[in-house]
Formats: structure tokens, C-alpha cells, sequence
């Protein structure tokens, strides 16, 4: 089996070699040697019926989404629709997924984060933020969107967002938008440095159910707060973000958010701040208690950094942390200790509205000379930290405590994140990385203006790093999170026993319309191969509520409901209850059917709705 890959593999290579030159349309031309690309096609090769070792959580960007793929393979195995209606699952056309989504239909998905218990991944929960200041949980048991949480109040731009802390506590958030608060009141833009506000916040998750709920927030200078990351560990307790803008500048921000050679990544104790918002120090803005540097003071310090930071990562046992300015040559490493040193000391050089400054030389242990643009750092079980460097597009693989760069690839192109298997927590796993690049630019099949992005994997079990593999997404895989297959479990059809829905009904006698006035519920039942009843009447500006039981027990059997000329488009999942409700407010004759191919005979799955006209 294996040997014929190899010689399939052999002879492409030779093919690809012999028309390298023109490489018409459709052929295929490895950058490597043969032996290479036979090494990297059997590293990435699932047989047919095999299975992957690691789930991969990409962000979707704007579309809203969350892409799931198999490492090594990296084929895409399913889309989570989070913030977007999405047709295919009927996410967001259901009462219950369109009351989630609050009128909004789309998110810009930077951060998934994957829950923790004592700072390893437990496959329990998806975090993932977005822009508009909301948080989302995707419950893996069953990889479905369980809960939006929000607009948090006072939050504009939730950019540094959704990262955990270790025991996942809280999600935690900052803006990156300020603007004066609570919402909704005025300011005028030359009053940009003392009356808009940056927020920190903390979203409360239920250790038991996953459930979040109002934390949190302390109010900042007017920084734009980037990307953030939780201490671990020896700095358990403790969360740091970055920020660029510490000029509180406005305009033209390329230039006016440059003038200063430093700006800041925040030190937060969040455990801390959680005690004195239990003591009843912060102050109600917008609905949620704020905390006020000024007055509460010893919760938020600055680490001066270089120049418009982007990434900070802490090493997996909490002692560094790493940060940069993205557009210089070097990545410095904080260390925790120095840091905690500084505070007890007051080694501060001043102030930004109540917030200590401490000083660069004395709580840095090095800079590491990675290359230009460096943007995040992810780790190894060994280690070694491997860091994006947008500018040389590469990445670089240095060592923790020598702060020796050992190693350098090239990625094609413009890496921004990278994901090495649970490789921001307490034990990375090591052996792929992935670098999620920003263009793709003729690394595959022209497909027109739209290009897609592409994922590459890399193989990082051995001293030098690999590229294995290009995979190509859709915009934006932000970041990612990947988790070793073996935790997660997920169900594959809903035990009827757990199906609590008052309007489930598992019997087709039980199906049917009960009337309440202009009020009409229809109960139906899905199974192959029929939708009982296979009429409904009803009348004219009637509302229309339709609950539909898919009584199926078998993995795969989905049924689906599609309303014609009423976009209407639910899907089912095996002892599944969804529920729509709708008005009645064209007369006439709509077909409905099953939209998933269920049997032989799914084609005959369909009915009417015959809704009697006024006249
Ligand atoms: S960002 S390319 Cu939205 Cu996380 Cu770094
Ligand atoms: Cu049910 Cu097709």
C-alpha cells in the first residue's frame, strides 16, 4: 500500500519536474525533490476509511463561522455556523437559532478558544468572539452553537477576545475601539485622549454548563487593545493584552499611532479586580460594574513594548511572556518573575491615567532576533517557540532560555496566527504547526478576483521544520485551535430520552394541527421516508408555528424541511426537535420536502401547505 504511494508519488514528481517550466493550467510541479514529497505525501496521507489525529478550529473570519478540519489530512470536515444563518444546517432559520443570532447576520470570528481545566484543552467547549462585542460557545459534544452572549455593554470592536483562563473562569475581552461610555453618549473626536474610553471585561462562564453571563470591566486610556493572552501556571491569575495607539491619537492612525518608539502590553490580576468588584469597588456604567484604574488601584500595570504590538503569548509554563513591536526584527521575552519584582519594588517610570508603568530594561530577559514582522508565538512540547513574521513571511523556531533562533521556513504568504497542536497551553503537543496565511497568490487553481487563503501545514517533529502540505480556506483564519482528537467525543444522534422540547411528539398518530384561534401549532414527525402530516391548512394571516420531531435513532439520518416561496429551511438532526414559526401570509399552494437525502425513497418525501386565501 504504502510502496505504491511511494512510486505514485515518485512518478508524479518526475511528470511535475519534466514540465515544471510552463506549468500549463492542471499540472502539478513540486517545489521539493521527490524524496521530499514522498515523505510529506505518507506524513499527510489518511487512507481512505482512516482517521485524523487532530480536530482543527479556524476561525471564519467575516463570514461568521467556524471551519472544522482533520490534521494531517487537513480536509475540511464540517463548517459551525456561529454568527451567520447557514442554509446547509438551517442555523439561524429556526426560532431558536434566529432569536441566538438577534437580528444580526453576520460576526467577524477572530479567536476560537477551547475550554480548560488546569491549562489544558478538556474538549468541552468553543469560545469565539467577534466584532461586535459578543462572545459565542460551541458545545462539542454536539458542535452546535449553544449561546451568543451579548453586545457587551461599553465594548466597541471585540478584537482581543475570546481567550480563557486556565480553569476557563471567564472569556476574556478588550476593545479595540474606544469610545466614550456607556454607548450613546457624545464626545467630539478632538476630545478623543481624555473622553473616550478603552474597556478590559470578563465574561463569567459556569464551570458546570458553559453558560456565560456578565463579569466584568475595567476602563482604560483610549489604546486600541489588540490580541491577549492568560497567564499560566506561575502567572495563573493574571491576563496581559496588547495595545497599539498609546499615542491616544486620531486620524490617520499608520502615522499618528506611531510617534512613540513604545507602547504597551497591559498586566491585568484578574483575580484581583474579581475581589474588588466583590467588595463593591466598581462603579455601574452602561449596566456593568466598571472598575476604575484611578480609584482601585494594584489591578492593571503596563509593560512597555515596541512599537504597535500585535501577538503576546505565554510560554507553557507561565514564566514568559512574549510580545513585539510587528514591525521590528526582535520578539522580547518578559519575565513574569521580574515583573511581579517590579511591582512590589513601585519600580515605575510613571503613569497613564492611574496605570503604573513599569521599565522595559528591568522586567525583559531577552529580544530575540527572530526576523521582521513578528506577530505570534505558539510553543512545543520541548521548548522551542515558534513565531510568524508577517514582513519575511516565515516563521522562526527559537528556544525558550538560550533564545537561540534554531530554525526558519518560509511561508507562502504573509503568515498571520499559527497554530501548533494545543500550543498556547500548560502541554503542547508538538509534531504540526500551521501557519494561517493572509494570501495564496497562484498556489493553486485560479478561481477568478475572490482568492481563497491558505492554511499550510508544517511538520515540527524534527529539529528542522517541514512544510507538509497546503490547504486553502476561506477568509479569514484568523487563529485557530488544535486539539488531539482522543478528547473529543462527540454524540451522534440525540437520545430521544434527553429530547425535552414540550412539542416533541415520536409517533406519527400524534401528528397533525391543533388550532387556538388565529393561532395554529403543527406537530409533525420526520422519518424516512415521510413528513406526517403531508398536508397542512391553514388560513391566511394565520401564525404558523410548525415543530418538527426527527424520530430517527440511526447516525446520519438527518431530514430536512424546506418551505417553498416562504424561506423557510430547517434541518432535523436524528431525535431532534426545531421549531418555526411563521405568518401565513401569502395564500396558495407551497410544497414542502425533505432537503437531505435520506433513502431510496427521499425523493417522495414532501406535502403541502395550503394556505386559504381572505377573498
Ligand atoms: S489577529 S494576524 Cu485578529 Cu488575531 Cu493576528
Ligand atoms: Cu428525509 Cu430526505
Amino acid at each position: 500500500m504504502k510502496k505504491a504511494l511511494i512510486i505514485l508519488v515518485g512518478i508524479a514528481a518526475a511528470v511535475a519536474f519534466y514540465c515544471a517550466p510552463s506549468a500549463p493550467k492542471g499540472s502539478r510541479k513540486g517545489p521539493t525533490g521527490a524524496s521530499d514529497m514522498a515523505v510529506a505525501a505518507q506524513k499527510t496521507y489518511v487512507a481512505p476509511g482512516d482517521l485524523d489525529e487532530f480536530y482543527l478550529f479556524s476561525s471564519g473570519g467575516h463570514s461568521g463561522q467556524i471551519y472544522v478540519y482533520g490534521v494531517p489530512s487537513m480536509r475540511h470536515l464540517s463548517t459551525i455556523p456561529v454568527y451567520t444563518p447557514y442554509p446547509a444546517t438551517g442555523y439561524g432559520f429556526d426560532d431558536e437559532t434566529r432569536a441566538m443570532l438577534g437580528g444580526l447576520t453576520w460576526g467577524d470570528v477572530h479567536h476560537p478558544a477551547l475550554s480548560e481545566t488546569n491549562g489544558e484543552y478538556d474538549g468541552r467547549w468553543l469560545f469565539v468572539n467577534e466584532m461586535n462585542g459578543r462572545v459565542a460557545r460551541v458545545d462539542l459534544k454536539d458542535f452546535k452553537t449553544r449561546q451568543i452572549f451579548g453586545p457587551m455593554p461599553n465594548i466597541s470592536g471585540n478584537h482581543g477576545s475570546a481567550f480563557v483562563t486556565p480553569n476557563t473562569e471567564y472569556s476574556m475581552l478588550a476593545t479595540r475601539f474606544s469610545i466614550p461610555i456607556p454607548k450613546g453618549k457624545y464626545a467630539a473626536i478632538d476630545k478623543y485622549a481624555s473622553d473616550y474610553k478603552g474597556i478590559i471585561a470578563a465574561v463569567k462562564i459556569d464551570p458546570k454548563t458553559g453558560t456565560m453571563s456578565q463579569g466584568f470591566e475595567i476602563m482604560t486610556p483610549p489604546f486600541d487593545w489588540d490580541l491577549g493572552d492568560a497567564g499560566k501556571k506561575v502567572s495563573d491569575g493574571w491576563m496581559f493584552w496588547t495595545c497599539y495607539n498609546s499615542e491616544r491619537a486620531t486620524g490617520k492612525l499608520e502615522v499618528t499611532a506611531s510617534q512613540r518608539d513604545r507602547d504597551y502590553i497591559a498586566a491585568v490580576d484578574w483575580r484581583a479586580a474579581e475581589k474588588a468588584i466583590a467588595e463593591g469597588k466598581g462603579d455601574v456604567i452602561g449596566g456593568v460594574k466598571v472598575i476604575d484604574p484611578k480609584k482601585v488601584p494594584g489591578i492593571v500595570y503596563l509593560l512597555p513594548c515596541g512599537k504597535s504590538p500585535h501577538g503576546v503569548d505565554v510560554s507553557p509554563d507561565g514564566k514568559y511572556i512574549v510580545g513585539s513591536g510587528k514591525l521590528q526584527g526582535v520578539t522580547t521575552v518578559f519575565n513574569f518573575e521580574k515583573v511581579q519584582t517590579a511591582i512590589r519594588n513601585k519600580d515605575f517610570t510613571g503613569d497613564e491615567d492611574g496605570i503604573p508603568v513599569l521599565k522595559y530594561e528591568n522586567i525583559k530577559d531577552a529580544e530575540v532576533p527572530v526576523g521582521l514582522g513578528p506577530l505570534h508565538t505558539q510553543f512545543g512540547p520541548d521548548g522551542y517557540a515558534y513565531t510568524s513574521l508577517f514582513v519575511d513571511s516565515a516563521i522562526a523556531k527559537w528556544k525558550l532560555g538560550t533564545w537561540e533562533v534554531v530554525d526558519k521556513i518560509p511561508m507562502s504568504y504573509s503568515i498571520g496566527h499559527l497554530c501548533a497542536a494545543e500550543g498556547d497551553t500548560v502541554s503542547p503537543k508538538g509534531k504540526y504547526l500551521i501557519g494561517l496565511n493572509k494570501l495564496s497568490h497562484g498556489r493553486h487553481l485560479s478561481v477568478g478576483p475572490s482568492q481563497p487563503e491558505s492554511s499550510q501545514l508544517v511538520d515540527i517533529s524534527e529539529e528542522k521544520m517541514k512544510l507538509l502540505y497546503d490547504a486553502f480556506t476561506e477568509p479569514e483564519p484568523h487563529n485557530a485551535q488544535m486539539i488531539e482528537a482522543k478528547k473529543l467525543h462527540p454524540i451522534e444522534v440525540y437520545p430521544k430520552e434527553e429530547n425535552k422540547n414540550p412539542l416533541a411528539i415520536w409517533d406519527v398518530k400524534d401528528a397533525g394541527v391543533t388550532r387556538n384561534g388565529p393561532n395554529v401549532t403543527v406537530k409533525v414527525v420526520l422519518v424516512r421516508s415521510t413528513i406526517t402530516p403531508t398536508a397542512i391548512e391553514v388560513n391566511q394571516g394565520d401564525t404558523v408555528k410548525i415543530a418538527m420531531t426527527n424520530i430517527e435513532q440511526t447516525t446520519d439520518e438527518l431530514h430536512g424541511f424546506g418551505l417553498l416561496d416562504y424561506n423557510i429551511n430547517i434541518v432535523v438532526d436524528p431525535g431532534e426537535t426545531k421549531v418555526v414559526t411563521f405568518k401565513a401570509d401569502k395564500p396558495g399552494v407551497f410544497p414542502y420536502y425533505c432537503t437531505n437525502f435520506c433513502s431510496a425513497l427521499h425523493q417522495e418525501m414532501q406535502g403541502y401547505l395550503i394556505v386559504k386565501g381572505k377573498g
